[in-house]
């Protein structure tokens, strides 16, 4: 008989707070979200506080050896730190706590490693988690070999992780090749998108923030929605015509957190470059959430860093309908700022006006009699821009429109 308790991997988190206004409580309530979404259960927490981390050890001498008796007494089979531990670190600490040892990174790849289900997705996750252990396999030679099922070992197609270096240095230059068609493939599609001149909006936001309900309210969309984080791996693109009949392509993408392993992000470049050809953002901010403030600074920080500058943002707090009342959050960087609730359709019509207004304000508005001879022009505005007024007069068409701003007529 299996013993179900067995099976499931009781973790302590741990982490050293620097006294630098982070509040560390805050960031290992994130790190438990984490260590829930990828199936194991947090049976306790330890924070020093240390003016600077040990380079050996990640925690001095004398809390390293208190965590190896918590992890004892509380019957752990794992602990996990809050920052990525460097490969001796991770040596060091695995000798002394005697126990598998996990840091952030390596539970966000667990998680996207059980998220992905495409083939681009699937990829992106191994090549990042054999970047993450190729640079650790000193330190996780003996970690790799104490694997069983359980977070922070999940690979894809719960493939066993070659340790060889030279095996996964040619997986690894295997995997890009394969990435790099597949890349092709979605470049195509995107221009396919683009042909069709429709104004591309893309969602972001913080993990669980409410984008993928808000694209399957707008659209039908029916991508996996949950209480968890990181629900969606893969973009996905609907078209939606806003109230004034303007078409769009709305595109909901992964969420960002704080801390994203910079291995993912290179692995995930072109899924997380979605943004990079929006023409409008539409950052989803979860208001119920009392981090909401960081959580917004750190989307804009990883669009700045993704190369994501410069497009016209529409930032939408969602959730309106769990807050009794508005909490006082501003967002500068924001064009335009509405109230929503995803989940109960409501703002729908405010966010309506708002892309249409930020689509108008990237367009010209013109005034023009066009000739019977020269229907082609009316055609091409017709097709590129929003006509608002076609009147048939005797001297030509009449026509009131918004166009891009660099059409010419
Ligand atoms: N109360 C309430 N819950 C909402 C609202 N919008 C979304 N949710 C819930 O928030 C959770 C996360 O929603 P998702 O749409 O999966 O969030 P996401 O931003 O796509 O998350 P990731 O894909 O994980 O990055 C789900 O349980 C939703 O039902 C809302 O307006 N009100
Ligand atoms: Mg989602």
């Amino acid at each position: 008989m299996y013993d179900n308790d067995e099976l499931i991997e009781k973790v302590i988190l741990f982490c050293v707070d620097l006294d630098n206004g982070e509040d560390v409580e805050v960031n290992l309530d994130e790190l438990e979200e984490l260590v829930k979404t990828a199936g194991a259960v947090v049976v306790g927490r330890m924070v020093q506080k240390k003016e600077n981390i040990e380079k050996g050890t990640y925690l001095g001498s004398g809390k390293t050896e208190e965590l190896r008796d918590m992890v004892i007494e509380l019957g752990a089979t794992g602990v996990v730190c809050d920052d990525e531990l460097s490969p001796i670190q991770l040596k060091n600490l695995e000798e002394i706590v005697n126990t598998k040892i996990m840091d952030r990174t390596m539970v966000i790849l667990d998680i996207f490693a059980s998220r992905a289900n495409t083939r681009e997705g699937k990829i992106q996750v191994e090549l990042a988690q054999l970047k993450y252990r190729s640079s650790r396999l000193i330190g996780m030679r003996s970690s790799l070999s104490r694997l069983g099922g359980g977070i922070g070992t999940r690979g894809p197609g719960e493939k066993k992780l070659e340790i060889d270096r030279r095996i996964i240095r040619d997986r690894i230059a295997q995997l890009q090749r394969e990435l790099d068609d597949v890349k092709q493939h979605r470049e195509v599609m995107r221009k396919q998108r683009m042909v069709g001149n429709l104004p591309i909006v893309s969602i972001v936001g913080y993990t669980n923030a409410g984008k993928s309900t808000l694209l399957n309210k707008l659209t039908d969309a029916g991508v996996l929605e949950e209480d968890k984080l990181f629900a969606t791996l893969d973009p996905t693109s609907r078209n939606y015509k806003l109230n004034n009949g303007q078409e769009i392509i709305l595109t909901d993408t992964v969420g960002f957190i704080r801390k994203l392993p910079h291995h993912l992000i290179n692995a995930f470049r072109s899924t997380l470059e979605e943004a990079k050809y929006a023409d409008i953002i539409i950052h989803v901010v979860d208001i119920s959430n009392p981090q909401a403030d960081n959580h917004i600074l750190t989307v804009y920080e990883t669009l700045e860093g993704l190369g994501v500058v410069n497009k016209p943002v529409i930032t939408a707090f969602n959730k309106i309908d769990k807050v009794e009342e508005f909490p006082i959050i501003k967002d500068f960087k924001a064009d335009i700022v509405i109230n929503i609730a995803a989940k109960k359709e409501i703002g729908f019509n405010e966010l309506s006006d708002a892309i249409a207004t930020t689509i108008n304000n990237c367009r010209n508005y013109i005034e023009k009699t066009i000739s019977y001879a020269d229907a082609g022009l009316l055609n091409r505005i017709r097709k590129y821009g929003t006509i608002l007024e076609e009147d048939y007069r005797e001297d030509g068409i009449f026509v009131r429109a918004y166009v891009e701003k660099d059409f010419n007529i």
